[in-house]
């Protein structure tokens, strides 16, 4: 059965980090929507496991940064913002009763939402929060499994995840003011509308694909690429310059 790791949102999401001009974050409908996204995962057919926030931590709901799985085993990560370093412990934890968990260690940085998992290519992004140590670690955990790793700069977003993400196992959707796209021949490419850069997808097992519920022309654009879409609505989470990636841990 497919799996879900989701964490819930602490009352400390409002100093959420953020990439622009601080914005006021609602808690409560975080709370809401962050529900709603736990019962479309569930309406997918995943069985979500829910880890309780910390405090101290208020990008936890962020968890996708804290690890990547690949085939029977995980990655967990060191995010490359200090105040996010101490989420990784408790989903490690939690992720080592199902499958053996790799360590990236100091000094390397590596955030979850620059890794892209393709099939066995998996593209890292060299961004802020990622470095080329990071990079390097994790290939040499993921290469031995017969992954294909390609470093890809990004810019003007957070991650490489806020850029591209898969829709299936041949198409990506793509900014390509973001990251070049070039880096993914052999891929068909779905244009994401550059009015709508805070939108974002997420495949699903099922072969749906769960896009921003506020973003129509990207909605409009992964449709007309053949796809079923299931509209969530997480505007608190894009705030805070999350996708629909970043709020869940997928595998099975
Ligand atoms: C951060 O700056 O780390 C969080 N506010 C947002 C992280 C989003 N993560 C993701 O899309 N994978």
């Amino acid at each position: 059965m497919p799996r879900a790791f989701v964490r819930e949102v602490p009352d400390s999401f409002v100093d959420a980090l953020t990439m622009g001009e601080r914005p006021v974050l609602d808690v409560a409908r975080a709370r809401e929507q962050h529900a709603a996204y736990r019962r479309m995962l569930e309406g997918a057919g995943y069985e979500v496991t829910v880890i309780p926030a910390d405090e101290n931590c208020p990008d936890c709901p962020f968890i996708e940064d804290t690890a990547v799985v690949l085939d029977g085993f995980a990655i967990a990560t060191r995010p490359g913002a200090d105040t996010r370093k101490p989420e990784v412990g408790p989903v490690a934890e939690a992720l080592s009763a199902f499958m053996p968990v790799h360590r990236i260690t100091e000094p390397a940085t590596i955030d979850g939402g620059d890794v892209m998992r393709v099939g066995k290519d998996v593209f890292i992004g060299i961004s802020a929060r990622t470095d080329q140590e990071g990079i390097r670690q994790f290939a040499s955990f993921a290469e031995p499994h017969g992954f294909r790793v390609v470093g890809v700069p990004v810019s003007r977003v957070l991650h490489l995840k806020s850029a591209v993400v898969p829709l299936d196992d041949g198409t990506l959707l793509i900014a390509s003011d973001c990251v070049d796209p070039a880096a993914f021949a052999g891929y068909r490419l779905v244009e994401k509308p550059p009015a709508e850069k805070t939108g974002s997808a997420l495949r699903l097992h099922d072969g749906r694909v769960a896009v921003t519920a506020n973003t129509p022309g990207i909605i409009a654009a992964v449709e007309a690429a053949g796809f079923k879409v299931v509209p969530t609505d997480t505007t608190e989470f894009q705030k805070a310059d999350g996708g629909l990636t970043c709020l869940s841990l997928l595998f099975d």
